[in-house]
């Protein structure tokens, strides 16, 4: 069964509490900017103490590698695994990567992005920044919900795990990419859940489907 990851791109108090309404249903959380900058790195403690699950940051690292590693070693004493952007070349990418390993963390890197914009620069890359992926010998490839046959391909190319969003308010259709999952794959859902009149029951919906 597919992993449900849960995004938060909140502020801290209504992070904690639809953590604490939705942790029964979840595998997985994806700790964001918003939730981040509004409160600390502490708030990924908080939130294992409400549930233990497996954390990532989503911070879309993309600097170059000296930087990148400071960000790896700072953000890597909290979260399970980070987020990182392929588009400034594989020494930046090796640098978080050879952190996170050191640590027994995950590097996980965007490939195509999902909203529409990613047409316009990283969708002509997002095949190399897959293989990328593979050569790298890294633990996940973020890949769109929005667009199944590219998320399908990129899954193909990378032989990785998929961290995809997309699905409900971006108009992404789990329906459509359901086939396409496999058990080491992670369902990304944000505001669908935490936007949801009843946020327990839309978790138990996509928990239920997958
Ligand atoms: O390509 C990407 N698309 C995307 O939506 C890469 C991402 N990391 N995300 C993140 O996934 C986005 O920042 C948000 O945290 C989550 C999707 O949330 P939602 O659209 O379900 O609310």
């Amino acid at each position: 069964m597919p992993k449900l990851m849960l995004a938060l791109d909140l502020d801290k108090d209504k992070a904690l509490k639809v953590v604490e309404e939705v942790k029964n249903y979840i595998d997985a959380i994806k700790v964001g900017y918003p939730l981040v900058l509004s409160s600390s790195l502490d708030i990924v403690k908080e939130i294992k103490k409400i549930a233990n699950k497996e954390i990532i940051l989503d911070f879309k690292v993309a600097d170059i590698p000296a930087t990148n590693e400071k960000i790896a070693k700072i953000s890597l004493k909290y979260g399970d695994g980070i987020i990182v952007h392929g588009f400034v070349g594989k020494d930046s990418v090796k640098a978080v990567r050879d952190v996170a390993k050191s640590l027994n963390k995950k590097t996980i890197i965007v490939t195509e992005m999902s909203h529409p914009g990613a047409l316009e620069f990283i969708q002509p890359i997002a095949n190399k920044l897959a293989e990328m992926a593979k050569e790298l010998n890294l633990d996940g490839i973020v890949a769109p919900s929005t667009r199944p046959e590219r998320l399908r391909e990129l899954k193909q190319i990378s032989g990785l795990p998929i961290y995809t969003p997309g699905v409900g308010a971006q108009g992404g259709k789990l329906e459509e990419i359901i086939n396409i999952l496999d058990d080491e794959d992670y369902l990304i859902v944000g505001r669908s859940i935490y936007l949801s009149d009843d946020p327990k029951e839309m978790a138990k919906y996509y928990k239920e489907l997958l």
